[in-house]
């Protein structure tokens, strides 16, 4: 369902057994080196969900070879097969007509506990103008999407679920965004999952 311009939601987009593969994946990612971290942002605070990249380090604000925040280890590699997975998302939730030509090289694999929280930001650090592909894994949550001009209201809030996919594209490419909530206790027990993971494919345009 389409929740603004180029705003997608399809839920269960995942079945269980590749939900299970993708936490697998994820939790060997995590592992060091440039594995888990707590990424600093420039006025001294610390964000709530903890991160792990591949092909590129996100920083506050751009991306870099190496995890500057962490143990300065060189960033996983991005896995081709993320590159499929990210191009048959946004087939299925935009169309054919908006893949760009620009490969998928970058993931953004944020870990939500219950207290965790994303306020409201804008992904303006890529600089090609592909669709950011956002899978979610474990608890619900309240995904709040905003506008592309003011970090306030209008909102529309919405429930992203176990193997939900989320894909923004086009006008809503740039639009604030935030996660004002996680429920915790709602993830897929047969997951064993405590928390939630956001999973974003992104093209850096490098
Ligand atoms: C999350 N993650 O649920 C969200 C899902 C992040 C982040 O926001 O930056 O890691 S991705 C939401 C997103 C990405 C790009 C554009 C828009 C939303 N948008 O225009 O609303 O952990
Ligand atoms: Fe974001």
């Amino acid at each position: 369902t389409e929740t603004a311009p180029g705003a997608v939601h399809v839920p269960d987009w995942l079945a269980p057994e590749r939900q299970r593969e993708l936490l697998d994946a994820c939790r060997e990612w995590a592992r060091p080196p440039a594995g888990l971290r707590t990424v600093r942002t420039p006025g001294g605070g610390t964000m709530t969900a903890r991160q792990v990249c591949l092909g590129r380090h996100w920083y506050p604000y751009g991306y870099a070879p190496t995890a500057v925040d962490g143990d300065g280890a060189p960033v996983k590699p991005f896995p081709a097969w993320l590159d499929g997975l990210a191009r048959r998302a946004v087939t299925d939730a935009l169309g054919p007509d908006a893949l760009s030509p620009a490969p998928y090289d970058i993931a953004l694999i944020n870990f939500y506990d219950a207290d965790a929280r994303m306020g409201m930001h804008r992904d303006a650090d890529e600089r090609s103008d592909a669709p950011v592909v956002s899978l979610s894994l474990g608890d619900t949550c309240v995904f709040r999407f905003g506008n592309p001009e003011t970090r306030t209201r209008p909102y529309t809030d919405t429930e992203l679920r176990s193997g939900d996919l989320f894909v923004f594209g086009g006008p809503s490419r740039l639009a604030y965004h935030g996660v004002p909530r996680v429920h915790p206790g709602t993830a897929p027990p047969e997951l064993g999952l405590a928390g939630r993971l956001n999973i974003t494919l992104r093209a850096s345009g490098l």
